[in-house]
């Protein structure tokens, strides 16, 4: 008896460290397979949000940068600096120009429906230069764009995007998450991308390989490349095409394999691109007038 009352407190102290040890594992787990793309099982809390979504393997490329798999910097050469300049318009050429891509950008919308006409492939593919031309930190231009028009693939990510959205919508996503998104009556349906005569896969590289096979580090890729998607969106505007900007969840690692991307790139956005359907609609949405989002100090 007496050695039993005194084990007990350790015993406790034992106890309350394996549930502890098993609180930490059990969340773990759930972070990494969110972060990896893989299935979260509903019963856990965890929210998946587009942000943890995107997390790629810095973690893990940090760990193996003390493998000396890294370069030990980005320079390759010197390079020449050389005169720039553009044009200097006038004012009243300069207010001009700037009501003029105002209006042609206030008229871009995200469209849901797409017809299925056939679109010139260079000027999707001046489309992509146009997207290429963002800068980049260190001029890494750590973006790739696959354009897929071949139909048998495009069915294939439409499969994998609705199964993984329709869990998304349905459970993933959360509650609050599907009513903010109710008013613009989207859903796992994704015809699009069997309609669309292309799918513009942008996926982001989150380091290079140089020609020795170190590794490259992309400074700043995840903003580099969404400010390529920027462009992107302008671009197509520009020649009247229309698209809607997806980031479907939990779909990056399947849609990788199906493209057979390499494990340093990372989808981060997923663009059915074509002519808007005649009959399309899109929600009557306003857009913030210039005083609510400009402070000028
Ligand atoms: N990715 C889903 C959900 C979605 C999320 C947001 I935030 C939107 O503004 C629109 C949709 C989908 O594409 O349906």
């Amino acid at each position: 008896m007496a050695l039993l009352s005194v084990l007990t407190p350790v015993l406790a102290v034992v106890l309350c460290l394996v549930i502890g040890f098993m609180l930490v594992r059990s969340r773990e787990t759930a972070t990494t397979s969110a972060t990896q793309g893989n299935y979260v099982s509903p019963e856990t809390d965890f929210r998946p949000w587009v942000d943890q979504d995107l997390r790629d393997d810095t973690e893990i490329t940090a760990k193996e940068d003390e493998d000396g798999d890294w370069a030990e910097s980005n320079e390759e050469e010197d390079l020449l600096h050389v005169p720039y300049s553009p044009p200097h318009y006038p004012e009243e050429t300069m207010l001009e120009r700037s009501k003029d891509l105002y209006t042609l950008m206030n008229q871009r919308r995200s469209v849901r429906f797409i017809s299925p006409e056939p679109v010139p492939r260079e000027v999707i593919d001046n489309v992509i230069r146009t997207a290429g031309t963002a800068p980049s930190g260190a001029h890494t231009e750590p973006w790739t764009f696959v354009v897929v028009s071949d139909p048998e693939t495009k069915h294939q990510i439409r499969r994998i995007v609705e199964e993984e959205e329709e869990v998304n919508y349905r459970q993933r996503m959360g509650n609050k998450w599907v009513n903010d998104l109710a008013k613009l009556r989207t859903n796992w349906i994704k015809e699009y991308l069997d309609v669309a005569p292309y799918l513009v896969l942008v996926f982001k590289q989150t380091y290079g390989i140089l020609p020795n096979g170190k590794k490259r580090t992309h400074y700043y890729n995840e903003i580099s490349v969404s400010i390529s998607c920027g462009i992107l969106l302008a671009a197509l505007q520009n020649v009247g095409l229309v698209t809607v900007t997806t980031t479907p969840l939990n779909c990056g690692p399947q849609l990788r394999l199906l493209l057979k991307r390499p494990a340093n790139e990372k989808l981060l956005m997923l663009l059915p691109v074509g002519y808007p359907a005649s009959d399309a609609t899109v929600p009557d949405l306003k857009r913030k007038p210039l005083d609510d989002i400009v402070v000028h100090i």
